[in-house]
């Protein structure tokens, strides 16, 4: 099989968290952001409570691949206005990104008002400091860029508004986290793997040839959705524009643990870690259910983004 077709190796001893491994009661744990701090991996996992809300825990490893699952859980919806509202039913979804010594956690905030992308920071694992709400609903899949570029920050997003074409991936920019704007779109849903939406999955990740970033497409079928990942390579420069991008997708629901589960046929990845030797770990959700693990090599996905030069409009 060509590697670069399919470049990612599932970890052998999959799932590596179920809810078994959940210290307290809960549903199900999936889509996780993951990150390395003091030398040590850290899973910001997506836990699913017993009424069906979302909140964030965190699991430390030494190997990035057996985890231990904190007590408690780490950041809860917020109490108190300005928050409440709009996290009342629940944190999905997180991404994280380190800008300096300081770590910035991407959220999907949702309430009765619908999804929004909210921002906050930590420097030490323990702390956190909600930032702001970003965008108004409906709004999620979003993740920053680990940089400022010419001057500004930057997050990916995916709006859903009324009109226009839904669900495809946007770019936004801002001079301080809290104000966002210069939006443009950057992939639109086209038919195929990824026809009905499309969403960024992991962090832009800074190669020679360019932010590599893998995303979600989603495809309507007569048995339900497909949620399967693309990848795809934006000019270091402009992020606005795609350098490399694989026609087909590279990673899809094969095995029992992610074709069966509470939302059957997803892979949800939110979470990668570049490792020294050039490998990449992905963490991803399994049908809503549990985490996966799986590790491609980094030229592969390079090589993956340049099989084929056409580049798809917005
Ligand atoms: C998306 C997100 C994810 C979820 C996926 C499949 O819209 O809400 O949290 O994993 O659907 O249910």
């Amino acid at each position: 099989m060509l590697k670069h077709l399919h470049p990612f190796e599932r970890f052998p001893r999959n799932p590596i968290l179920t809810r078994d491994d959940i210290p307290y009661p809960c549903n199900a744990v999936f889509n996780a952001a993951a990150t390395k701090f003091q030398n040590k991996y850290f899973l910001i996992l997506r836990i699913e409570d017993l009424k069906g809300h979302s909140h964030l825990t965190l699991a430390e490893s030494m190997d990035g691949m057996h985890f231990e699952v904190h007590p408690d859980p780490w950041i809860m919806p917020f109490p108190d206005t300005p928050y409440e509202i709009y996290e009342r039913y629940g944190l999905e979804d997180p991404r994280i990104t380190q800008i300096g010594d300081t770590y910035y956690l991407v959220y999907t905030a949702y309430g009765p008002h619908g999804p929004r992308i909210g921002i906050g920071s930590t420097r030490d694992f323990e702390g956190f400091e909600r930032i702001c709400l970003a965008t108004e609903v409906d709004n999620k899949d979003a993740a920053l860029f680990p940089e400022k570029i010419n001057g500004h920050y930057v997050m990916i997003n995916r709006p859903s508004g009324m009109g226009g074409t839904r669900g495809s991936i946007w770019i936004s920019y801002s001079p301080d986290l809290i104000y966002w704007g210069r939006s443009r779109a950057l992939l639109t849903p086209e038919p195929g793997w990824g026809g009905h939406k499309v969403g960024i999955s992991t962090p832009p990740l800074k190669t020679d040839e360019g932010w590599l970033v893998l995303y979600h497409g989603i495809r309507e079928t007569a048995a339900g959705r497909l949620y399967r990942i693309g990848v795809m390579l934006l000019d270091l420069e402009n992020p606005e524009h795609i350098v490399g991008y694989c026609p087909h997708f590279i990673f899809g629901p094969e095995e029992s643990y992610e074709r069966t589960g509470d939302v059957p046929n997803v892979v949800f990845p939110c979470g990668w870690i570049l490792e020294p030797d050039n490998t990449v770990k992905m963490y991803y959700g399994a049908a809503d259910t549990c985490i996966g693990l799986a590790e491609a090599r980094l030229g592969d996905l390079i090589h993956a983004c340049q099989t084929d030069p056409t580049k798809p409009g917005r």
